[in-house]
């Protein structure tokens, strides 16, 4: 009978195990009987000398940890990154150090909105997290399968978030809510163009590119600073599913691409990304067109061309989901010296809120955790206790800093780059700024007119459940791209309208 590597996952370790080990209790001692309760005469009632169902069911009440609030499915991974290209001019960090040079990472793709047991084919952006383990600590790009994100100040992430979660009187998902505030921040126009076009429905994570998003800044040796975007191309080719087959495998295997990944490890199909970046000077971004900061849109390709650096290669499936992937806790505020943020305000934002859902999640020494233990440096700081300590807790080194015990010391030549900021402070609405554009790119040059007829096949499917208004708000700003998709949309919504007045 021929079963895929997922499936035979059971099998394969019974394969593995030459003895069967003794069943213990979590303390270690020996368990006799695991199938009866130590009771009081064969009727009950049971006593509470029974450790062993103590143990059991305490442990059992505790297995489940939050969920994380978004990117709650996902699917990971382990492997490699190999410079091909040398970057030495524009950053020291030493992931780039030379050709050749390989450093382990581990990777977490996943869904956004739905919760932990949602349907891996869902439209949706896909998360696309990469930890590499330095020898200067943990560099996390915890980007997405996207270039551009739909808002761009952090302050509205959480309202962005709750319209695509559960509406909190009928716990369903509310078409009401997602295009009333889509429509009403049109920032979010590009995003969504993507978002509803074929690249929204990936065929799995090993088909799809990956994109830092942000704009981050390079650094090099001689404190030289340029500004960067972060790109992973796919080496399988992108493979998107068509909207209809994207639906039916929600039902059918929701589980779809976690085991497509499992299973391509397991064969021995190792996924690849080629990696790349692209630079703009301080001077370009000065006089650049749009803010380069921008999150809503892209740096076009023709005037910042992409820079070839390496590969990512995935050949290690994890020993454990939760372990592994469950626990791994990515933060882009996770830098090493050479790359630094820029004032890309969503990136501002990200900075804080990642090891702060971490402590909430984890517990605040998440950081010792196998996956997320910076191992290829010894951690030496002022930081000491907190719940579930398992480290050597730093020994007997002095837990204060400065101190005359060669406790540790600062190296001043990992500063950031210096920076002059001026401006006064205040609220500085972005709405009016260029929301436009871009998107008419994507609709004029990007999409195929296959492309464009799904891209409007698919927001009608969705759209036609919001209230009028919000329908009309929609394709209001819809035509701002472009009329006759505009012209398009409210065709279509007037059919799918008087097809549910019919119904
Ligand atoms: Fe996230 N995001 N995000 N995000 N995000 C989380 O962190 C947040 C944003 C992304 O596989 C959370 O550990 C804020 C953009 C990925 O474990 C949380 C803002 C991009 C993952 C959080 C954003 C991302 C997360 C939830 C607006 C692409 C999954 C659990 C300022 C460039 C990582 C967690 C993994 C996860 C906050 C916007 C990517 C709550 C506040 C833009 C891939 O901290």
């Amino acid at each position: 009978m021929s079963r895929d590597p997922a499936t035979d996952q059971l099998v394969d370790f019974k394969k593995s195990q030459k003895n069967i080990p003794r069943m213990t209790t979590g303390s270690g001692n020996p368990v006799d009987d695991h199938l009866n309760s130590l009771t009081a005469g064969p009727k009950g009632p049971i006593l509470i000398q029974d450790f062993s169902l103590l143990d059991e069911l305490s442990h059992f009440d505790r297995e489940r940890i939050p969920e994380r609030v978004v990117h709650a499915k996902g699917a990971g991974a382990f492997g490699y990154f190999e410079v091909t290209h040398d970057i030495t001019r524009y950053t020291k960090a030493k992931v780039f150090s030379e050709v050749g040079k390989r450093t382990p990472i581990a990777i977490r793709f996943s869904t956004v909105g739905g919760e932990s047991g949602s349907a891996d084919t869902a439209r949706d952006p896909r998360g696309f997290a990469v930890k590499f383990y330095t020898e200067d600590g943990n560099w996390d790009l915890v980007g997405n399968n996207t270039p551009i994100f739909f808002i761009r100040d952090p302050i509205l992430f959480p309202s962005f978030i709750h319209t695509q979660k559960r509406n909190p009187v009928t716990h369903l998902k509310d078409p009401d809510m997602f295009w009333d505030f889509i429509s009403l921040r049109p920032e979010s126009t590009h995003q969504v163009l993507f978002l509803f076009s074929d690249r929204g429905t990936p065929d799995g994570y090993r088909f799809m590119n990956g994109y830092g998003s942000h704009t981050f800044k390079l650094v090099n040796d001689s404190g030289e600073p340029v500004y960067c975007k972060f790109h992973y191309k796919t080496n399988q080719g992108i493979k998107n599913l068509p909207a209809d087959k994207a639906n039916d495998l929600s039902a059918s295997d929701p589980d779809y691409s976690i085991r497509d990944l499992y299973n391509a490890i397991s064969r021995g199909e190792f996924p690849q990304w080629n990696f790349s970046i692209q630079v703009m000077t301080y001077q370009q971004a000065e006089t650049w067109k749009f803010n380069p900061f921008d999150l809503t849109k892209v740096w076009p390709h023709s005037e910042f061309p992409l820079i070839p650096v390496g590969k990512l290669v995935l050949d290690r499936n994890p020993s454990n989901y939760f372990t592994d992937v469950e626990q791994i806790a990515f933060s882009p505020s996770h830098l090493v010296p050479g790359i630094e943020p820029s004032p890309d305000k969503m990136l501002q934002g990200r900075l804080f809120s990642y090891s702060d859902t971490h402590r909430h999640r984890l517990g605040a020494n998440y950081l010792q955790l196998p996956v997320n233990c910076p191992y290829r440096t010894v951690i030496s700081n002022t930081q000491r206790d907190g719940p579930a300590c398992y480290t050597n807790n730093q020994n007997g080194a002095p837990n204060y800093f400065p101190n005359s015990f060669n406790g540790f010391q600062v190296d001043h030549c990992t500063a950031i780059s210096k920076f002059s900021t001026t401006g006064d402070v205040a609220r500085y609405s972005s709405d009016n700024e260029d929301n436009f554009s871009q998107p008419a790119d994507f609709w004029n040059r990007t999409l195929t007119e296959e492309g464009r007829k799904n891209l409007v096949d698919n927001i009608v499917g969705h759209l036609r459940d919001a209230a009028d208004f919000i329908q009309e708000r929609a394709v209001k700003n819809f035509s701002q791209v472009n009329p006759n998709f505009g012209q398009r949309l409210s065709e279509g919504l007037r059919l799918a309208n008087k097809k549910k007045a019919n119904l």
